[in-house]
């Protein structure tokens, strides 16, 4: 147990040490060049998803040790050298027992916390504003659905276009904006085939189908830009149709969403159709 949680720390040691991850106050949560472990957790569902793994990371280590010891043992004490006449035992009840019921109380400790989180990570019971994701061949697009709404694309900044510090094939050229310390209910869908967003810090990857509408739901606690990409392979363009996530204060949310009323309001000023499942 002891050598788990220490193996976890040097991990995660490592990856501060080497500035691969960032501490505290996350200004951007991406992929980084030789990057171990994860990044910087900036959901209450990334951060469980982090402990959760490494209390597995703790168990399996356990197994690992307890196995290869058993192994070392019966290598050196029932050598050949040593054990001329080879026992025949070929039955052990207790022995039998034990190495079924003990594997049982492990899968047992692993499954209650498992299944809390899935449910954790399911919906948000109380969602302050809803964020529709809709999968295209190739790119996002997004539907503000409260308040009238409004919808945009997000297009990958190609190599072209590319300016300096932007991330390549990570940026895209209209950002999404959330609100942070606000529950965001997610819901997705697609217009053709399978796709799935994904967005590493806010522990978030769900598939979007068409005809489907799946939910999940964050909360980002650090302001901050996030980074994701598209997950399920979903054609030639796949690795192209990235995620960019600004999040900022409410204030700032507030005057963004104002600002993106106007910018992508419909040129016959109707409101903003809400695309449904089946298009
Ligand atoms: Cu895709």
């Amino acid at each position: 147990m002891v050598l788990g949680a220490l193996g976890a720390r040097l991990v995660r040691g490592a990856v501060i040490a080497f500035g691969l991850g960032h501490a505290s106050g996350v200004l951007a949560a991406a992929p980084e060049p030789w990057q171990l472990y994860f990044q910087p957790p900036a959901s209450p569902v990334m951060e469980r998803l982090v402990a959760f793994h490494d209390m597995l990371l703790v168990i399996i280590i356990g197994i690992c040790v307890l196995v290869l010891g058993l192994l070392l043992y019966v290598i050196v004490r029932f050598r050949a050298s040593r054990n001329p006449v080879p026992s025949r035992t070929s039955h052990n009840t207790v022995v039998e027992v034990l190495w079924t019921v003990v594997p049982v109380i492990v899968l047992v400790i692993i499954a209650i916390p498992s299944f809390r989180l899935l449910y954790f990570q399911d919906r948000t019971a109380d969602a302050e504003m809803t964020l529709k994701v809709v999968g295209h061949q190739w790119y996002w697009s997004y539907e503000y659905s409260d308040d009238g709404g409004f919808t945009f694309d997000a297009n990958l900044v190609s190599d072209a276009e590319i300016k300096p510090g932007q991330r390549r094939l990570l940026e895209t050229d209209n950002r999404v904006v959330l609100p942070v310390d606000t529950n965001v209910r997610l819901l997705f869908t697609s217009t053709d085939v399978l796709h799935s967003w994904a967005v590493p810090a806010l522990g978030v990857k769900m598939d979007t189908i068409p005809g489907k509408v799946n939910e999940t739901w964050t909360r980002i606690t650090k302001p901050g830009t996030y980074f994701g990409q598209c997950s399920e392979l979903c054609g030639v363009n796949h690795g192209f149709m990235p995620v960019a996530i600004d999040a900022v204060s409410k204030e700032d949310f507030a005057k963004w969403v104002a600002e993106a009323k106007q910018k992508f309001a419909r040129a016959d000023g109707a409101p903003v159709e809400v695309a449904t499942a089946t298009q």
